[in-house]
């Protein structure tokens, strides 16, 4: 990204053509970025709270006042209860500094409660790990190579512009294009054919079309002896799900399996960008596991436009124990802090504390996330948050929904205006983000708070006071393979370096699992209590699993990203909300029908969790049976005050304790 500067000011961001991934394009919430930078409402002093928490009453102190309170506040716990302090972080930055460093440092020093950061890819990547041994898969370079590209759980116009650009040159070549998503999506309706299953019956799709590719003899017998582990054991599950079942489980017709599969195994050069859309319901991991055999099975890795991208940030040799330093936990790694999961937050700040939880959760640190809008079961999230005796910090460029709950908010910098490096998920380069200007107001990096912290509350640990430019330079391992040769020096001067890997890194195997092979038969799930294959399991909330709430809830929600917002980011930028307009919900003729809804009229959706407030769009790009409000609304922005989180559930998925967001039964009323 480069920053047109003029008087100190952002005046403007655009792409760096020279960047080969990105080539110079920006998606257009990040065009907006430095009206977002500098927008009125840019939090610019430390601020604590005058009114009860929620009502977002604040007055301005400065940062010493603000970091004298927060040492004084911490301190004791610290002593007492250390697992009774929580961090809570995700992705409002995915730098590596401004992540995971100088925080994650604090907490090991102090011994604080560990976060299992579940809430966005988690069972996709278990579901990789297992099979492939990491996330790692195609480049997406060489997509517009490929002459069949499945487009699985994924909607790249809005969330995944770069890989868009490369499908779109390949339909260009020739190459036919499938969306295979309960929704028609931007991208959907863009593809030659769209495949409207059920939410949460992917892995049934793919274990239907499995069982045609075995029984019409499209197995790459050579590739599956030499590459893989449990064809036999595999091909026997596979053999439960003839194409007539797992029609019948997604909703589809059977023919659609059947040419499905002869598609996918009589096309050489066939790719799957499979995208985390898919597996945010009960089964996600699983079926993670059961697409990422097709290729192998299949043999597609032996081209380089054929495999599979789900994630490709296993490549990057990234050195998290010298970012995070895990060694300077009190115990070490022998007795670590327990871990809470990130997805469970409500339950969690409402749990009194007890022998098997540990202490109650007394102290909270938010840093690059908004937890109060996105995370699941949010009635309970905000109850939490409300708590009196909770002592809340939230560092923010904002005044979000979370930081309304907050005892102390800190201004953060932006990364126009801090330091950082970069991985990423869906490219093979690695980043240097420099700043173009300086800290607005009085905001401060991440590492600088924490490194504030550290000091008022006298700890003397060196590494809490490591500049960011010493923490950037150790973020890689510079003696790696991929990396040879490269330094910190050489990725600042470049902005970007190239990871050093083959263009087919699977075509002579060369898995990262224990076998060494893509593991069908997964050793490693069996020890661990798991069905070592992957299986079709049905979501939590469905008429299969749950038969009375499917009476009372027929209709299952999904709430993908809006085109124009980043999660819970760019919601208050008025330019980019004034295209949204305002939350919406899609809802299939027939289903609006049954219930009296007309397009354009407020409809109430709700559950046992909670309800909230959308205008009706009675549109076939819903399935019957699903309805679709695009997210993520700031609640406070919202008509009821309210946002899709209101009705998802806090239940994880069978493999890497992840969000199920998608797994959520609702009902609809026409509020006319
Ligand atoms: N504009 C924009 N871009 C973003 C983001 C954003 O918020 N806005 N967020 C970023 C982040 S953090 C992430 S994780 C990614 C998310 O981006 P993706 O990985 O693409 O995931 P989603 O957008 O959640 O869902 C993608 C598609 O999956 C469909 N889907 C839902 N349930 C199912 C299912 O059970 N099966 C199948 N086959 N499809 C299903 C949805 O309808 C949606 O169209 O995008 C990143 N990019
Ligand atoms: N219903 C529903 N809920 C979802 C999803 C969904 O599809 N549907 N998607 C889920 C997914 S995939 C994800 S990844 C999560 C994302 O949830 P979050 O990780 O909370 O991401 P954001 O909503 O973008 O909020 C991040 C906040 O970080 C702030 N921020 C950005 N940069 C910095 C920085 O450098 N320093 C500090 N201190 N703050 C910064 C931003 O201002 C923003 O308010 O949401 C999940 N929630
Ligand atoms: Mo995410």
């Amino acid at each position: 990204m480069r920053v047109t500067v003029q008087d100190g000011k952002a005046i403007k961001v655009s792409g760096d053509p020279d960047h080969p991934p990105t080539q110079g394009v920006l998606c257009t919430k990040v065009t907006r970025y430095a009206e977002r930078t500098h927008h009125k409402d840019r939090l610019l002093t430390p601020l604590r709270r005058v009114g009860p928490k929620g009502s977002g009453q604040f007055e301005p102190i400065s940062w010493e006042e603000g970091l004298r309170i927060a040492a004084d506040r911490l301190q004791p716990i610290a002593r007492r209860a250390p697992e009774a302090i929580l961090p809570y972080s995700y992705a409002g930055t995915m730098g590596l500094v401004q992540g995971e460093s100088i925080a994650a440092r604090f907490f090991n020093v102090l011994g604080a409660s560990r976060l299992d950061r579940t809430i966005c890819a988690a069972a996709g990547a278990a579901g990789l790990r297992y099979t492939y041994g990491a996330s790692v898969g195609m480049h997406v370079d060489f997509f517009e190579e490929s002459e069949l590209i499945l487009i699985w759980g994924a909607n790249p116009i809005a969330s995944s512009l770069h890989f868009w650009t490369r499908a779109q040159e390949a339909k260009r070549r020739g190459a036919k294009l499938i969306a295979i998503d309960p929704y028609k999506s931007l991208t959907a309706e863009k593809c030659h054919q769209h495949i409207a299953l059920r939410p949460g019956t992917d892995a049934a799709l793919a274990l239907g079309m499995m069982h045609v590719l075995i029984r019409e003899g499209f197995v790459d017998r050579d590739y599956v002896d030499a590459h893989t582990l449990g064809f036999d054991e595999l091909a026997k599950r596979a053999s439960l799900y003839p194409p007539s079942r797992a029609a019948a489980i997604c909703g589809i017709d059977e023919q659609v399996i059947v040419d499905l599969a002869r598609a996918f195994g009589s096309t050489k050069k066939a790719a799957i960008r499979l995208n985390y859309g898919m597996q945010r319901v009960r089964g996600g991991g699983n079926a993670v596991r059961a697409i990422a055999c097709l290729p192998s099975l299949t043999g597609a890795w032996r081209e380089r436009s054929g495999g599979l991208l789900l994630s490709s940030s296993g490549w990057a040799p990234t050195h998290a124990a010298a970012l995070q330093r895990p060694d300077l936990l009190p115990g070490g790694l022998a007795k670590p802090p327990r871990i809470v999961n990130m997805n469970a937050i409500g339950d969690a700040l409402l749990h009194p504390g007890d022998a098997s939880f540990g202490p109650r959760i007394e102290a909270l640190i938010v840093y690059n996330s908004n937890p109060v809008a996105v995370a699941p079961d949010s009635a309970k999230v905000a109850a939490g948050f409300a708590r009196d005796d909770l002592f809340t910090i939230v560092l923010e460029h904002f005044q979000t929904d979370t930081a309304d709950y907050a005892d102390l908010i800190f201004p953060a910098t932006t990364q126009l205006e801090h330091l950082d490096v970069h991985q990423s998920y869906g490219h093979t380069h690695v980043m240097a983000n420099l700043p173009a200007i300086a800290p607005v107001g009085e905001s401060r990096p991440n590492t600088e708070f924490f490194r504030g912290l550290a000091r008022a509350m006298e700890l003397t640990e060196p590494a809490l006071f490591e500049t960011d430019e010493q923490i950037a330079s150790k973020a890689f391992r510079w003696d790696h393979p991929t990396l040879k040769d490269q330094n910190w020096d050489a990725l600042k001067a470049s902005g970007w370096l190239k990871l050093d890997l083959p263009d087919a890194p699977f075509a002579d195997g060369g898995f990262r699992t224990p076998s060494g092979k893509c593991e069908f038969y997964s050793q490693r799930l069996k020890d661990e209590g798991h069905d070592p294959l992957p299986d079709y399991i049905p979501p939590y909330e469905s008429a299969e699993a749950a038969p009375e709430l499917a009476a009372r809830y027929p209709l299952a929600m999904i709430s993908p990203p809006a085109r124009n917002f980043l999660n819970s980011s760019f919601v208050n930028i008025e330019s980019l909300r004034a295209t949204e307009r305002e939350p919406h919900l899609d809802i299939h003729p027939l289903d609006a029908q049954a219930r009296g809804i007309a397009d354009g009229i407020q409809v109430r959706i709700f559950n046992d969790r909670g309800s909230m407030q959308a205008c009706a769009r009675v549109t076939e790009r819903a399935r019957q049976g699903v309805v679709v409000g695009l997210s993520i609304w700031w609640k406070k922005l919202s008509p009821d005050g309210c946002n899709a989180n209101q009705v998802t559930s806090q239940a994880l998925t069978d493999l890497g304790g992840s969000a199920t967001f998608y797994d959520c039964l609702v009902e609809v009323e026409s509020l006319h």
